[in-house]
């Protein structure tokens, strides 16, 4: 095993010691804390220690997500981490995981999805009142170009700002200035914080798709470390693990073109579906549409390693291949009807910003 870290107790048994890498951010504390969580039911012997990091991301928290570009600025120094030996797993929000892993590393783990959706968290003077309901001019503040670009062709009336920050410093934000009339962030986000009290309406699909991999955690490891690898491959979710192959296969055939506006949605299981869409920044040209394949249950053991950067050998292989060929065939079709044009002329408009 990599990184020997093992301690002797007062009998004089040895105990593995398994330490954990995060963020330092109220959200990011509370994910590793529920995985820590997990693992210790399921491995009593194991030793958990918890290492908190600062990432770039945490430092520039002031720059818009969208012209700092990579998505990678909150994973990279939790990578290197992982490299020196010196954490063996880190929990991330799959949403904030590249489609192509650095070589060496592999998801582990994608544990149960929550909700999906994205929220509308309001400021208390607008209490009782719904995006469609707000006043004219209202501004909304988010950063995500995806949510801005759905919601202002959903809704005209409405103007959308930048909003940078922790959800702690977003919320005060919102609260104590007259700046926003509400803000957009992940439902899976609010929930963990227990700030469920504050989400005035869930947005559903026709309003805006949520974000690949949106609300479903992810354990990152090193893929030769074969122990930990199967010790964190219990925590998989079947159905949260094909979803999330099929929506990161989707976002890597698109990712080339501008990564921040893919966006997809999945019901019902064994038969999967796939909503993707593209649009461009006001939401004016969009491309949408929807495929399906089934993912029914087989005994057949998994033969391949990774797929979009998940090893998942306790997943039927073939429903996994079933579900990254659906993301990619979404990708193409789009493709075929102008996506790359639309995600070009998106791309250029956003650098010139
Ligand atoms: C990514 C985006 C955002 C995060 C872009 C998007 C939102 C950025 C912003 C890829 N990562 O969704 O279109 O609003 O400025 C992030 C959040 C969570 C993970 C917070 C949120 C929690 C939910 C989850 C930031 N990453 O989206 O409100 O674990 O899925």
């Amino acid at each position: 095993m990599s990184g020997d870290t093992s301690s002797q107790d007062g009998n004089g048994k040895v105990t593995r010691v398994i330490r954990i890498g995060t963020r330092k951010s109220q959200l990011a504390r509370i994910q590793t804390d529920s995985v820590a969580e997990q693992l210790k039911g399921l491995y009593p012997d194991v030793r958990l220690e918890i290492i908190g990091m600062t990432t770039t991301g945490d430092k520039i928290l002031d720059t818009a997500l969208s012209k700092i570009g990579e998505k990678s600025l909150f994973t990279k120094e939790l990578e290197t981490a992982l490299e020196r030996n010196e954490v063996d797993l880190v929990v991330h929000s799959l949403k904030d995981l590249p489609t192509a892993l650095p070589p060496g590393f592999t998801i582990g783990a994608v544990l149960k999805r929550e909700n999906p959706h994205d929220a509308v968290v309001l400021h208390p003077r607008n209490l009782g009142k719904s995006l469609n309901s707000l006043p004219d001019k209202s501004v909304i503040g988010t950063s995500s170009l995806r949510r801005a670009a759905q919601l202002k062709k959903r809704f005209p009336h409405l103007e959308f700002k930048d909003i940078r920050g922790n959800l702690n410093t977003r919320l005060k934000k919102l609260d104590e200035k007259d700046d926003f009339a509400a803000i957009i962030l992940a439902a899976a986000g609010l929930s963990r914080m227990g700030w469920e009290s504050r989400v005035g309406q869930i947005l559903d699909p026709e309003d805006c798709l949520y974000a690949v991999g949106q609300g479903a955690l992810a354990i990152e490891v090193r893929a030769r470390d074969k122990d930990i690898v199967e010790m964190v491959s219990v925590l998989h979710d079947p159905e949260t693990v094909l979803r999330c192959i099929a929506e990161r296969a989707f976002l890597r055939q698109l990712v080339c073109f501008f990564s921040l506006y893919l966006c997809s949605l999945f019901v019902t299981f064994p038969q999967l579906y796939l909503t993707g869409a593209v649009f461009s920044l006001d939401g004016s040209n969009s491309l949408k549409d929807t495929m399906q394949t089934s993912v029914a249950s087989d005994s057949e053991v998994d033969e391949r390693s990774q797929r979009v950067g998940v090893t998942a050998n306790n997943v039927p292989g073939p429903a996994q291949d079933a579900a990254e060929k659906l993301g990619l065939d979404m990708a193409n079709l789009l493709l075929s009807k102008g996506a790359k044009e639309i995600l070009t002329v998106a791309r250029q408009l956003n650098d010139a910003r």
